[in-house]
């Protein structure tokens, strides 16, 4: 089947305001004249449906059966593009660093779906041999989706509630390790004691001497404890974000008014995680910040990906998901206008919805917002309102909050814009976390177990009863954007993902030497934890 048709297919029903499934796009495409085909099949589906099925392709078809194409005008049957370089699969780009991901990215282009992943018992439907039909992606289930169940309205003993209720859940993830001593009992110890204790970071200073001081504040109070610099981890607090929770292991100083570090613990994912995988060959398309209204939104690229998903190599990829950004926004950075080529944030929506309809029908989405997105910016941020899901309705995409926690079959993923990317980046040394390798940073935040640990910097925080930020099952997969770079890796085993952009470098991103890695998509084998990456520049 010649791509050309194919894709030529998807736009025209995109361009009629159907989204379409995958094999109704290829029954068209191969019908002896897809025009007449994609015209009866239209007038077979209801006047209210969204998304063209195979069965109102098939039900076409058979009422009636297609004229000889040497009868019809075969104008529009354009020579099939030489152009096949643009989905070259990428390998190489920025494979720097020394992850195992990086190192085997599983190159797996071309290879034939579907048929060593069956189970043994036959599936009723896939006796019918309705080829492609038989895919059926299962809606990924959301755990920990906020939206709608905000409570905060921004008073501060709300905040005292919601440090609180990240202090619990931190300090549970390191109780097993340390023996937990309350700040305002440790100096009762006596000079000399051993001490442990658990708490969120308060202050963090440097002493005249170029040792560290780092304080400690519990539900009782704080605790200084004091990291000499030429111990090992002293290295450590390089690492260290205020706010995060954290335990230390010392002695308690002559006068007990100060605690020798001995050791720093992080909550911290365990090296023996093993993450869990789909028990049948299946992928996802991991994707991020599509600012579509922006002019430097990248249609072509993107039009390529979606003509990508509807081939037969691109069979097996039944999820898309979407961390942030979907759109551009309006007032997000000073003057942002002056690159706007959208300037109705509901046009915006309204575009990005047209986009989507060129995304095969029969995959799942799951789309989060991201700080370019019209919800509010303090995290956690709730899905998309009703009118908002209202203008993306056409492809019935699982719309949920920043973060979520979303099961695809079988396997855990933690999607998070990530603002605090940027804060973790600047605040760390460039070894530990940098825009060229923006999974680094995302390692940092597995092992704070937190995904926006800083209050009060960049990342704003909404108080709400509970730490939505708080990452408290391991993921098998974390799946991050904003920052624009393509970067991944594994950390003890999970699979950190950072997944580019759709925007081409923007004033504000020539101006600090931001060099945005636009138009990849990596794309996960969910029964692999395999990654690897399409290029559609
Ligand atoms: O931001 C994409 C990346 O660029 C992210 O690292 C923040 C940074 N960025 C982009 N524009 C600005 C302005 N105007 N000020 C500060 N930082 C910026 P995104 O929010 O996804 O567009
Ligand atoms: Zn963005
Ligand atoms: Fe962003």
């Amino acid at each position: 089947m010649p791509l050309e048709t194919s894709s030529r297919v998807v736009q025209a029903l995109a361009r009629r305001g159907y989204n379409a499934e995958r094999e109704a796009v290829t029954l068209i495409a191969e019908s002896s004249s897809p025009e007449l085909a994609l015209e009866s099949a239209i007038e077979a589906a209801p006047e209210d449906a969204l998304v063209l099925t195979t069965d109102h392709v098939r039900e076409a078809l058979e009422a009636e059966p297609v004229p000889d194409p040497k009868q019809v005008d075969g104008a529009n049957r354009s020579p099939p593009s030489t152009d096949t370089g643009s989905t070259a699969t990428d390998t190489a780009s920025s494979a720097t660093t020394d992850d195992p991901a990086r190192e085997d990215p599983s190159v797996s282009s071309g290879t034939p779906a579907r048929e060593p992943h069956q189970d043994a018992e036959t599936d009723p439907d896939e006796t019918k041999g309705t080829g492609a039909g038989a895919r059926s992606p299962n809606p990924p289930v959301v755990a920990n989706d906020m939206t709608g169940a905000s409570t905060g309205t921004g008073a501060y003993d709300e905040f005292v509630g919601v440090f609180r209720d990240r202090y619990e859940r931190l300090s549970g993830q390191l109780r097993g390790r340390v023996n937990h001593r309350p700040a305002d009992s440790i100096e009762a110890m006596g000079g000399g004691a051993d001490v442990e204790l658990i708490g969120l970071v308060n202050d963090i200073r440097s002493t005249a001497s170029g040792h560290w001081l780092v304080e400690l504040e519990d539900t009782t109070g704080t605790f200084p404890c004091l990291v000499m610099k030429d111990r090992d981890i002293a290295d450590l607090v390089d690492e260290l974000l205020m706010d995060e929770c954290i335990a230390v292991s010392g002695t308690l100083a002559d006068d007990a008014g100060i605690v020798f570090v001995d050791a720093i613990h992080f909550p911290d994912v365990p090296r023996t995680y093993r993450p869990s995988t789909a028990d049948r060959h299946v992928q996802a398309a991991l994707i991020s910040d599509v600012h579509v209204g922006s002019q430097e939104f990248l249609a072509d690229a993107w039009g390529r990906f979606a003509d990508w998903l509807h081939t037969e190599e691109a069979e097996t990829v039944e999820y898309l998901l979407i961390a942030g950004d979907m759109v551009e926004g309006v007032g997000v950075y000073p003057n942002q206008d002056e690159e706007l080529d959208i300037v109705d944030i509901y046009d915006q929506y309204e575009t990005f919805s047209e986009h989507l309809k060129e995304v095969p029908g029969d995959m799942e989405i799951v789309m989060i917002p991201g700080n370019h997105d019209a919800v509010r910016l303090a995290e956690p941020q709730p899905g998309f309102d009703e009118e908002l899901r209202g203008i993306m309705s056409a492809h019935d995409p699982q719309i949920v909050s920043n973060p979520a926690v979303v099961d695809v079959e079988g396997v855990s993923v933690l999607m998070y814009h990530g603002v605090s990317l940027d804060e973790v980046i600047a605040e760390l040394p460039e070894e530990k976390a940098s825009y060229d390798e923006p999974h680094k940073a995302m390692y940092q935040l597995l092992k704070k177990r937190h995904v926006a640990p800083q209050f009060g910097g960049k990342t704003r925080v909404a108080p709400e009863e509970r730490d939505y930020l708080v990452i408290d099952e391991v993921p098998d997969v974390f799946h991050t954007g904003h920052v624009h770079k393509l970067g991944w890796g594994k950390y003890h085993n999970v699979l950190a993902v950072n997944s580019g952009c759709w925007q081409a470098q923007t004033d504000f991103q020539k101006s600090v030497n931001i060099d945005p890695d636009v138009a990849h998509a990596p794309i996960l084998d969910l029964d692999t934890l395999d990654m690897m990456v399409r290029k559609f520049v």
